[in-house]
């Protein structure tokens, strides 16, 4: 897909500041630092659009991303920033939640996990969370360019056999960095278009 007009909306901190609009929307879950934003501007080939950050915490509202007025990419907060307070982690956990939970034009959930490590136990409990909404998903295993290009089928197995062991759900590596894989993950995703 070529995106030709991508526009950040809004970055909102409850249900009343959601776009109106009845827009299908693709939202970006996975761990604090993992790279969700970067993977936004990535495939929309713009290189600031979505705020990014080398240290952690970095997306703290619900920003909608306007793609061509065909859907929205949802950047959410991530979990598991142990420089946040208890508090704080508890209330992103809820917010996270809430969007998840009460949104109806949701079409597909990216997860992002990390390739080079084993999911945390935040992880987990996410991957078990987009389970039971019954949400179509897809997992992607980030950061594929630190690792060696000869090694990324080997981590890709380790990747879903520790995540998702019964391998029903489609898991396909990403870099935001290199770029490449980005063809294959947008095919996945005209699927649900
Ligand atoms: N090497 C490499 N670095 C990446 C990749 N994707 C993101 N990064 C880097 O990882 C850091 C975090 O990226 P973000 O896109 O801000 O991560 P995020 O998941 O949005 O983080 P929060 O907003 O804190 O939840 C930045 O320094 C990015 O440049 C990737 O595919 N490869
Ligand atoms: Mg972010």
């Amino acid at each position: 897909m070529i995106v030709k007009n991508p526009k950040f909306e809004i970055s909102a901190v409850g249900p009343k500041q959601y776009p109106k609009n009845n827009l299908p929307e693709i939202v970006l879950v996975g761990k604090s630092n993992v790279g969700k934003s970067s993977f936004i501007n990535t495939m929309i080939n713009r290189k600031r659009l979505a705020r990014t950050s080398s240290s952690p915490g970095k997306t703290r509202q619900i920003n909608f991303y306007n793609i061509d007025e065909l859907f929205y990419f949802v950047d959410l907060p991530g979990y598991g920033y142990s420089k946040m307070s208890k508090k704080e982690q508890e209330q992103v956990g809820t917010f996270i939640e809430k969007y998840l939970f009460d949104r109806k034009q949701i079409l597909l959930i990216i997860f992002l996990i990390d390739i080079r490590h084993s999911p945390t136990a935040n992880d987990k409990l996410m991957y078990n969370y987009i389970i039971s909404s019954g949400l179509p998903f897809v997992i992607l295993a980030n950061k594929a360019d630190k690792i060696a290009i000869t090694k990324v089928d080997s981590a890709m197995s380790d990747v879903k056999k520790q995540i998702n062991p019964i391998g029903d759900i489609t898991t396909l590596p990403f870099s935001s960095e290199r770029k490449i894989y980005k063809d294959d993950v947008w095919n996945f995703i005209e699927q649900y278009l």
